[in-house]
């Protein structure tokens, strides 16, 4: 066998750090600008952004490289995270900040007559998610890179991305989100490690020569799976991990017969049957399940990155690849893993392990992580679709659920129910594959991403199990990245703490706490310093929202803001409500002790998802009436932010004063828009959910406004919810609601949010909204009365941050790291 390219590579001199002198950093941008993009001085800006870019790039090619190499010199044990989504943003900015290289690009960029803000401008979103799950990726890249953990994110290079949003009447329109028209200077195509994906066809069952049963799967349709690595670096620590996004490429056997058959158009047309695959992001919509591209996307993922593990594990004995490797499943999206781990150990010609050896290596390197409480969000495929297009993977799932259910009967004799319950495939007219269950079958740990997420679990959806396995069960509660969401977001808030901490809170965020006695103290100076940042952030986010919107927010008012996914659990309604109420109090004038507010909304909500696109319709509509109503003034403003996405919220969240995470409690697994406000000074108010709870340890009661049913109060009070008794006892909400009723808000279209009403008024209602109506209103007074009290929101503003510490993702990868994966660091 030839040399393994490793051992060359990594037997060659390390390449030289090149120059990072500003000097040096304007000639290669020129020359990446006349010579390699064939552009000039002058011309579209975007090309001046790409060859910055490129000659950023240059600066990290050596440290990933050397990064590589100590991989594969300690041989040491790797993580690999499958991820359907990662929600990654920019890079510019991310890699100035960890090559520390800010101000001499600053300074090159003189030679050019442009601002760095002007050209970071340029960089499009790469948007390959649709939120917290594809954004909780993207920030654990981060972290496992500052922390030199040796972690290869694995994901699908969508040509794309998560669509992009504008309002027409009110309403959501959809545009498609082509993030790489213009190129994606970060990434390095590497056709070299190509794998091939399998797909329809059917098995052959035989005997070798020696009379063992193999399978074999045959008459295939293949898709070629080309990765695309994106280096991912760590803060100031010259490594440099990889994230490798896989794109569908058609084989040069595409339908020979057609070929031969003399239609050649149409044959190469069939091309884009196989290169649809990563075409586009599916949105995380109720309607899209069950496609069947999606499960193409999930097997064409999963396939490749497992072949590219084996590839890299290369001659090693295979009684010890779990020793080396772990998988982390991102949700169940990529948990066919577990059946395409035994195929590959099972059927490969030069593995072909016994069924138990299969199991064991499988079942020592899997990992899942459970993002929802929602039943009706789990996975669950049709067996005939999964027949059809994994014919293979099928059998394999029945010989895991037999020897499974087997041993499920032995526990438990005669418990039938309980078979049927914990079957891996649900038996009805059209039997489905429970994909959690196959998650948690084949895996050594099953993690939820916040303290009460991961207990409900237990309690709830995964209890069968959990009484079958209760050591598998763990809780890692998520996390953000410091450097995206405090330093690069909020520079000045930076540049104070840095004068407080010292250098290093980036990575060590722990240290945060060390603010907390100044948060009490009478240090004046710091307090106002604090309340200028603020201001200033605010001024930014005003400019954007009347650039989007053209509505003019009062730096001065007080800033509440929700943004994330329209979905009804997580109750934009409820804040919707709020904002009709003030506006009742202003129109009754009801209006001593006044606290001014602007209210944002923004977030995207699923196509197929017909309510949630009515919820965007009714903001717009109460914003239009109220921000047009001369009576109202400057008391109260309320907008929906279109297109709300990674980089707008690197605005919105150091201007936020008042950060809304309202959901019913029980039904956010953790949130992590809430730890983005925290860190930059918000207050929440919230309910007891999620990691909102973790958050309210953090900081105490005393700087967090709670309110609403907690989790078993909303399970103790489903069965005879009557909403009718809330209103009749709320002279509040039933004016809020004859407002609604009597289309104030909808005059042009009576009866337009009637269905909004009918579901809030319905005993049936799972969000149960209007219950906490009531709670809410009161906990948005509390927040008026202190913010009345400057002096009293900016101790608690401090003491936010201060407490914020354990919220960043470095706290997340680190427990991680400890308890599931056992990864040396290659620092
Ligand atoms: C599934 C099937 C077909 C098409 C799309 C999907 C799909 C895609 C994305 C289903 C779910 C998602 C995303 C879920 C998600 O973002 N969950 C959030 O995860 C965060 C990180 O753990 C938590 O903080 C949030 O509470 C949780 O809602």
């Amino acid at each position: 066998m030839a040399e393994p390219h490793h051992a060359i590579v990594c037997a060659l001199p390390s390449m030289p750090a090149l120059p990072t002198d500003d000097e040096t950093l304007s000639r290669d941008i020129q020359r990446y600008l006349e010579y390699h993009l064939g552009r000039y001085l002058g011309c579209n800006q975007y090309y001046l952004y790409e060859a910055l870019a490129y000659t950023i790039r240059d600066r990290i090619m050596a440290d990933w490289r050397n990064t590589w190499c100590l991989k594969k010199k300690n041989n040491s044990r790797r993580a690999h995270y499958l991820s359907l989504e990662f929600l990654i943003g920019r890079s510019l900015g991310n890699h100035l900040l960890n090559l520390d290289i800010r101000e001499p690009v600053d300074e090159a960029l003189k030679d050019f007559a442009i601002s760095l803000e002007e050209l970071r401008d340029t960089e499009p979103d790469a948007g390959l998610g649709n939120g917290g799950l594809g954004r909780l990726a993207a920030c654990f890249m981060d972290s496992c890179a500052t922390l030199a953990l040796p972690v290869t994110g694995y994901g699908l290079r969508y040509e794309y991305g998560m669509f992009h949003q504008h309002i027409e009447n009110g309403y959501q329109v959809e545009d498609p989100d082509h993030w790489m028209r213009d190129g994606h200077p970060w990434e390095v195509e590497r056709p070299e490690y190509t794998q091939t994906v399998r797909f329809c066809g059917r098995t052959e069952h035989f005997v070798d020569p020696e009379g063992k049963p193999h399978a074999r799967w045959i008459e295939t349709e293949d898709v070629l799976a080309v990765p695309y690595d994106v280096p991912v670096s760590g803060y100031r620590n010259r490594i440099v991990n990889t994230l490798r996004l896989w794109s569908a490429s058609a084989t040069d056997e595409f339908n020979l017969k057609e070929f031969n058959a003399g239609d050649y158009a149409d044959s190469v047309a069939s091309k884009n049957q196989a290169e649809n695959i990563t075409m586009v992001l599916y949105p995380n919509d109720a309607n899209e399940n069950g496609k069947e591209l999606r499960l193409r996307q999930q097997y064409f993922l999963t396939s490749a990155s497992l072949q590219d593990a084996f590839r890299q594990y290369e001659q090693r004995p295979l009684s010890e690849f779990a020793d080396h490797n772990v998988f982390q499943l991102n949700d169940t999206h990529p948990s066919i893993a577990v059946a395409e781990m035994m195929r590959i150990l099972l059927d490969d010609p030069d593995k072909r392990l016994e069924w138990n050896e299969a199991w064991a290596i499988t079942t020592r390197c899997m990992a899942y992580t459970n993002h929802t409480l929602l039943p009706e969000a789990l996975e669950r495929w049709p067996v005939k679709l999964f027949n059809c297009l994994l014919p293979r993977l099928l059998e394999i799932i029945y010989e895991i659920n037999a020897r499974f259910l087997a041993d499920v009967r032995q526990r438990w004799p005669g418990d039938t129910d309980r078979v049927r319950r914990m079957s891996l495939i649900e038996e009805g007219p059209d039997p489905q594959v429970r994909m959690a269950w196959l998650a948690i079958v084949g895996s050594f740990s099953v993690n939820g991403v916040a303290a009460l997420h991961s207990d409900l679990l237990k309690e709830g959806l995964f209890r069968d199990f959990y009484e079958l396995w209760p050591e598998r069960f763990n809780n890692k509660t998520n996390g953000v990245t410091p450097r995206r969401w405090l330093a690069i977001a909020n520079p000045p808030l930076a540049e104070l703490l840095t004068e407080q901490l010292g250098d290093g809170w980036q990575a060590d965020l722990g240290r945060l706490q060390k603010m907390e006695p100044l948060a009490d103290n009478g240090d004046v100076a710091f307090h106002r310093r604090w309340r200028e940042i603020r201001l200033h952030n605010k001024r930014r986010l005003a400019q954007l929202v009347e650039a989007e919107t053209g509505v003019a927010f009062d730096p001065n008012a007080l800033f509440d803001i929700q943004v994330k996914r329209i979905h009804e659990y997580k109750r934009q309604l409820l804040n919707v409500l709020h904002v009709i109420h003030l506006y009742n109090r202003i129109r009754q004038g009801d209006t001593a002790n006044w606290v001014d507010r602007c209210v944002l909304i923004g977030g995207k909500a699923a196509p197929g998802y017909i309510r949630a696109k009515e919820i965007i319709k009714l903001i717009n509509n109460v914003a239009g009436v109220i921000n047009n109503d001369p009576a109202v003034g400057n008391r109260l403003k309320l907008v929906f932010l279109p297109n709300y996405g990674v980089t707008k919220m690197m605005t919105i969240c150091p201007a936020a004063d008042l950060s809304e995470q309202i959901s019913t409690a029980g039904k956010e697994a953790s949130g992590t828009g809430n730890m983005k406000f925290m860190m930059n000074g918000a207050i929440t108010i919230g309910t007891y959910d999620g990691a909102n709870i973790e958050i309210m340890d953090a900081v105490g009661e005393d700087n967090f406004f709670l309110f609403g049913l907690r989790a078993d109060e909303v399970q103790a009070m489903r069965a005879n919810y009557r909403p009718q008794h809330f209103i009749d006892n709320d002279p509040d909400l039933q004016a809020v609601l004859r407002l609604l009723d009597s289309d104030h808000f909808s005059g042009m279209e009576p009866g337009l949010f009637r269905g909004i009403l009918d579901s809030l008024r319905s005993p049936q209602d799972p969000w149960m909204t209007l219950a906490d109506f009531r709670s809410y209103v009161d906990a948005q007074q509390r927040a008026e009365a202190v913010w009345r009290d400057h002096d009293q929101w900016t101790r608690m503003s401090i003491r936010n941050c201060a407490a914020s510490g354990g919220f960043s993702t470095d706290r997340t990868i680190a427990e991680y790291n400890d308890e599931i994966w056992r990864l040396p660091s290659l620092a």
